[in-house]
């Protein structure tokens, strides 16, 4: 319900603001239709005011369906039962391509907000810098025909250090800090400024909107066998992947996490590479840059997880949502990752900027033979380095652990051959998972996957501790 007092002041607009709702979605302003949504993980938002019914009671309604099917992202699959002997009449079930429950329903906020009936509706910054100076450009959106915008730069203690008017323009700072990753000995991470921006009335003088955005100068680049940021080299540690909610995201700019930012497209396969999937899929990475496009935490966007990156259409495919995505920020890399595939059969690694892999040897194959673990990565991780010639991550290793066991010389075997790599193109090792989490059901999942380093209750396993000294030997080093 929409409190009677929120609709009784006229001058302001109204817009209704879903976070995430997993996966057609349609939102009703009392009777009337107001706006629809495919995809999960991804805000989206229309503006209502007309809608509503000034003094009375105002209903809100959103109607959610987590059906996957062949054009979705995830994809999924329905099966039709017609044998009535052995299923009831119209049966069908659900098939899945991802290792998550398919979750339904409206999982993060859902805000309704007002602005000004002129208003700042976006802004784009770009950073960059030099010796001497930073140079921070930015290009403002806003719903006016006449007002002027007037900018400031502020820096983290709200002292204002660049001025600057008009939509758009570049402001100068010949004295800066930058946005540094979190580092254990880098006790100066993670500088944010903020961008204020005020619309003020060509005619009265007055303001009519200002709206602030935080961001970070920073710089993000990569050769064959570094990835840079700021110019220095940057090694990966972590858990990946999908994308995170807004809170996330924020906490990350805040502390200087580093983050690949991944549209929600996990398993794709050979019948999920049509034209509809295609115009969806550049939809949501379009989405998913104006979402986070501001954030100094993101490095690097991926378009996919575990795509069928072998098939000849993964090529096309590809490269077009690729293309896209550099086309909404060509300041970021691009890359996707690779499941089980061989590198003389893929289609897909020549449009990225960086080679990332996911590796279960001793666990999918060879099960329990972690004496192979270093001799099969080094071997795959190679020849994928010499054939496309980038950078590498390790998108994804670890094994399934029932609390209170041990996969700790599991992990071991793999940070034994990482540190060979690391000093040759390595850029990254990420552990699978943070924490153990749901799934579907099956008989190798018993109440979910357990690839967490973390309980689905955030208790340590073993393999946490062992985590937490590589990571602090590693980051110590830096
Ligand atoms: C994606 C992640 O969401 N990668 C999967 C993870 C898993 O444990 C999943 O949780 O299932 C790994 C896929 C590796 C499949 C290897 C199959 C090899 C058969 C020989």
């Amino acid at each position: 319900m929409v409190p009677k007092s929120l609709v009784t002041v006229i001058c302001c607009l109204y817009s209704a603001c879903l976070g995430d709702a997993h996966y057609n979605t349609i939102v009703w302003v009392n009777t009337v239709e107001v706006m629809r949504h495919s995809g999960g993980h991804l805000p989206f938002e229309a503006e209502v005011s007309k809608y509503f019914l000034h003094g009375a009671t105002n209903r809100l309604t959103v109607a959610v369906n987590n059906t996957l099917t062949p054009t979705t992202l995830p994809p999924g699959t329905i099966t039709y039962q017609n044998d009535t002997s052995r299923y009831p009449e119209g049966y069908f079930t659900q098939n899945i391509q991802m290792d998550f429950f398919n979750y339904a329903g409206i999982h993060r906020p859902v805000l309704l907000y007002t602005t000004p009936s002129q208003y700042i509706s976006d802004v784009t910054i770009v950073t960059r810098f030099n010796e001497t100076a930073a140079y921070i450009q930015y290009n403002v959106e806003a719903q006016s025909t006449s007002a002027v915008v007037v900018t400031r730069v502020l820096n983290a203690d709200g002292k204002a250090v660049g001025f600057e008017k008009g939509l758009s323009g570049v402001i100068v700072l010949t004295s800066y800090s930058l946005w540094w990753p979190y580092t254990m000995s880098n006790t100066t991470y993670a500088y944010l400024y903020t961008l204020e921006l005020t619309l003020i009335s060509s005619s009265e003088g007055s303001v009519i909107d200002i709206y602030r955005q935080p961001f970070g100068i920073r710089t993000v680049n990569v050769t064959n066998k570094q990835l840079l940021i700021n110019n220095k080299p940057f090694y990966c540690l972590g858990t990946s992947h999908y994308p995170y909610a807004e809170e996330i995201m924020d906490e990350a700019d805040r502390f200087g996490f580093v983050v690949i930012d991944e549209c929600p497209g996990v398993g794709i396969k050979s019948n999920n590479l049509g034209n509809v999937s295609l115009e969806h899929h550049k939809s949501v990475m379009r989405e998913l840059v104006a979402r986070d496009k501001n954030r100094p935490s993101v490095v690097m966007w991926s378009v996919a997880n575990e795509p069928v990156s072998a098939d000849t259409n993964a090529g096309p495919y590809f490269k077009e949502v690729i293309s896209t995505t550099r086309q909404a920020d060509s300041t970021r890399l691009v890359t996707f990752v690779i499941g089980p595939s061989d590198y003389w059969k893929d289609q897909v690694v020549p449009y990225v900027d960086i080679i990332c892999v996911n590796h279960y040897y001793a666990w999918y194959s060879d099960m329990g033979h972690i004496e192979v673990i270093g001799l099969q990565i080094k071997q795959d991780l190679d020849m994928w380095h010499k054939t496309f010639n980038k950078s590498i991550i390790l998108s994804e290793y670890g094994a399934d652990t029932i609390s209170g066991f041990h996969s700790v010389d599991y992990l071991k075997a793999h940070h034994t051959v990482f540190d060979v790599l690391r000093n040759d193109y390595l850029v990254g090792e990420m552990v699978w998972n943070f924490a153990d989490f749901m799934t579907v059901q099956g008989v190798n999942r018993p109440y979910g996957n357990h690839k967490g380093i973390f309980t689905r209750q955030r208790q340590p396993k073993p393999a946490a501790f062992t985590i937490r000294n590589r990571y602090v030997s590693l980051g110590t080093q830096h």
